[in-house]
């Protein structure tokens, strides 16, 4: 063991487990974390979870001589680090044969991409060697910059905020080494392309581009090295971070890419759309009136509208067409309509976020090709990891918060089944009786928005009306059938979550979450649920457009028999509902870690804590029902021939002499060594279970008492011979 390690443990803070917490309170956990926090101890348990909590600096806890500390250790034998786990997750998958998956959960802010990091890391130090293997590895931790430059922005609660969901299985083979990995991503937020709020900004690759490249790139895209020329980047009055250097991060990004084996032209090819979606972005129209009082538009002529055409290889004139004009073909006939200027600027926003968000999930199956294991036959097992954003409550509550909220949902729920499930399974599988623990249920809000008659599929609903699709309408059909319910069983948030009172406006509904009560407006819910592209915007891209990789993203847009190729688009609702649910199954199936993240402060400084926000995230993160689950019946249990490794020299017994079964080793050491009556605790199957938290730090005191002792009579007999 290290000696940093050593000086670490000489000055244990609070507790560590808080199983073992005297006082099982909201306030005792506050309390704890808080104290340790202050003491640069971040990690803390709650049994096998990880509650860490964000140092906003940088700890001396992650070298690799750190690293060499936890492998193999007994979580109990070293201090709480995301490491123990990793080293538990991976031991497990080695030993047990058995998939594993870790779920990192917290708000916007508080580490868990980063946590996710650490636990690559760690599983990249400790597995084997040799050309192929670093290769992989090399892979697998390269992919990360690059999706972080295409998918995480700047944003008033984070510097690095991950704007998309993801799942990442690394897998390995039958000695535990890694063999490649595969990444699914989740709703990428696409809107930022186009607009960011104010201190906000766009995707990071945007600025890298722009000032990382040599001159010859920018030169080919007619792009120049100033974030402010371009409004899609100028809107919020942030374009440079001083925590960022955006040229460092493109020269790594291009690394990555190189060890991605990304050729030339799939390098220019995606450089060209990022450059073209900022020239679109510049592209500006005027509007007019016709005779017959319709509005329409033209185009501005600018260099913009040059340039775009020339890297997308298409016809000036098809472009202005496409910009300016909609394409509405039927069975029967071609309709063109004009559109207004502000129609015209919605819809070349329109093409912009497709183009990005579509570039983006072509680059996750770039990455995927990369870190595909090769030999598809050899047998794998995986380590997953979920870093998927965090529970977003705003003063203003969109869609996207809406779905970003589900999954929290989703995710908590399957917290609270698999916490008490395998609690539940080990006592059964222990053969102690189990006594059953109350806890709070979100099924109901669940079954709210996805079940049968939920919120989901009236949203489905309005948006498959022939007709009149508003949002008022499906704000209309919500409180017909929720607000009922609600008057029932006014506030009682185990019955219904549906809730609403006079201080709501007359776009808004609430729900209450398990975070907590969060106001949504309707507005935008029909449009952004569609998701729909006008075919015209597609067919330009694959018919017009000579751009190999754009055609490639917009295959759709292909004409067969006169009819656009893309079938009728599934709402994003449903594709999320149903992504949402194959990872639910998928976690399910896996032995889970858990990791919550904890934000201290929204100042994003090292050192403070502001306790609200602490309470607050503690109480939604259902860690006090965590921690009673966790006490009930026993608090702490612990392997035979672990425990007799650790606290054999509390019993006056030389242990090798023992010619007992580990149990008996155990009671021994028990009734003889440390007067525990028999009621203190219990035998399993293969553990032993103590019932009262103090029970362990007796056995911790005694313990160090003993190791002292020792350490003297070890100093003194070495006196004794200088
Ligand atoms: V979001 O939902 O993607 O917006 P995350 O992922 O929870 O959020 P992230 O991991 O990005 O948060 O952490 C935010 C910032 O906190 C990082 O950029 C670091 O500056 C800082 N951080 C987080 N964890 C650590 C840590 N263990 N050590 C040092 C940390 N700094
Ligand atoms: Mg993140």
């Amino acid at each position: 063991m290290s000696i940093k390690l050593l000086n670490r443990m000489k000055k244990p803070v609070g507790v560590a487990d808080m199983v073992l917490l005297e006082d099982v309170s909201e306030d005792g956990i506050v309390e704890n974390l808080h104290d340790r926090y202050l003491k640069d101890e971040i990690y803390t348990y709650i049994g096998n979870v990880i509650i860490s909590v964000n140092p906003y600096k940088q700890l001396q806890i992650y070298d690799r001589e750190m690293i060499l500390d936890y492998v193999g250790r007994n979580q109990f034998e070293v201090p709480p680090h995301i490491f123990s786990l990793a080293d538990q997750a991976y031991r497990s998958m080695v030993d047990n044969n058995k998939d594993q998956c870790v779920i990192i959960s917290g708000e916007s802010g508080a580490g868990k991409t980063e946590a996710s990091k650490i636990i690559m890391r760690y599983v990249a130090e400790i597995t084997g060697k040799g050309t192929d293997i670093d290769r992989i590895k090399d892979q697998l931790l390269k992919c990360n910059p690059v999706l972080e430059a295409f998918g995480n922005a700047k944003t008033n609660r984070n510097d690095n905020s991950s704007r998309f969901g993801k799942y990442m299985d690394m897998q390995f083979n039958h000695n535990g080494d890694p063999i490649g990995g595969v990444i699914t991503d989740y709703l990428l937020e696409k809107s930022r392309v186009v607009h960011q709020q104010e201190g906000e900004r766009n995707f990071h690759v945007f600025y890298q581009l722009l000032r990382g490249a040599d001159d010859a790139t920018l030169s080919t895209l007619h792009l120049t090295r100033n974030a402010e020329d371009y409004f899609y980047l100028s809107q919020s009055s942030c374009n440079k971070l001083p925590t960022m250097d955006d040229a460092e991060e493109f020269r790594t990004v291009l690394e990555a890419f190189s060890v991605m084996e990304m050729t030339d032209k799939e390098r220019q090819s995606i450089f060209s759309l990022i450059a073209v979606i900022l020239h679109l972005g510049n592209i500006d129209f005027r509007g007019y009136s016709l005779p017959n009082g319709t509005h329409a538009c033209e185009v501005k002529k600018s260099d913009s509208l040059r340039y775009v055409a020339q890297l997308l290889e298409a016809d000036e004139a098809d472009l202005i067409k496409v910009l300016e004009v909609r394409k509405v073909t039927t069975r029967r006939e071609v309709v063109e309509t004009t559109l207004s200027e502000d129609n015209a600027r919605d819809n070349r926003d329109a093409l912009c976020k497709a183009i990005y968000a579509r570039l983006f999930e072509w680059m996750v199956k770039r990455v995927n090709k990369t870190i595909a294991v090769k030999n598809k036959r050899m047998k794998r097992r995986g380590i997953a990891t979920l870093d998927i954003y965090g529970f977003e409550i705003f003063d203003d509550n969109s869609f996207e918060q809406f779905i970003i909220n589900y999954c929290n949902e989703k995710l908590q729920q399957i917290f609270i089944e698999l916490v008490l499930m395998q609690e539940q399974d080990e006592y059964v599988r222990e053969g102690i009786p189990w006594t059953h623990i109350d806890y709070f249920d979100n099924a109901v809000i669940c079954e709210l928005i996805e079940g049968k008659g939920g919120i989901m599929s009236m949203l489905d609903d309005t948006c498959l009306r022939p007709g009149n699709q508003d949002d008022g309408i499906f704000l209309e059909s919500l409180n017909r059938t929720h607000k009922i319910v609600q008057h029932r069983h006014y506030e009682s948030r185990a019955k219904s979550g549906f809730y609403s009172d006079s201080s709501m406006g007359r776009e808004d509904f609430r729900l209450v979450h398990y975070a907590g009560k969060v106001t949504y407006n309707v507005q935008g819910f029909v449009i952004k649920n569609k998701d729909a592209l006008f075919a015209d915007l597609t067919q330009f891209m694959y018919n017009s457009c000579r751009h190999n990789l754009g055609k490639t993203l917009f295959k759709d847009g292909q004409i067969l028999g006169g009819q656009t190729a893309g079938k009728r688009p599934v709402s994003l609702s449903k594709q999320f509902m149903s992504s949402v649910s194959d990872l639910m199954s998928n976690l399910m199936a896996k032995n889970p870690h858990y990791i919550r993240c904890i934000k201290p402060n929204e100042k994003k400084q090292a050192r403070l804590v502001n306790m609200e926000r602490l309470r607050h995230q503690v109480r939604y993160l259902g860690l006090l029902e965590n921690l009673r689950v966790r006490r009930a019946g026993y608090a702490f249990r612990m392997d035979y021939a672990k425990f007799i490794e650790r606290y054999k020299m509390l019993s006056r017994l030389t242990w090798p002499n023992f010619k007992g079964s580990p149990r008996d080793g155990v009671k021994y050491i028990l009734e003889d060594g440390c007067d525990l009556t028999k009621s203190e605790y219990t035998f399993g199957r293969s553990k032993v279970f103590l019932r009262n938290p103090k029970t362990v730090l007796k056995l911790e005191d005694i313990r160090r008492a003993q190791v002292i002792l020792l350490t003297t009579k070890i100093q003194a007999i070495y006196k004794g011979w200088r």
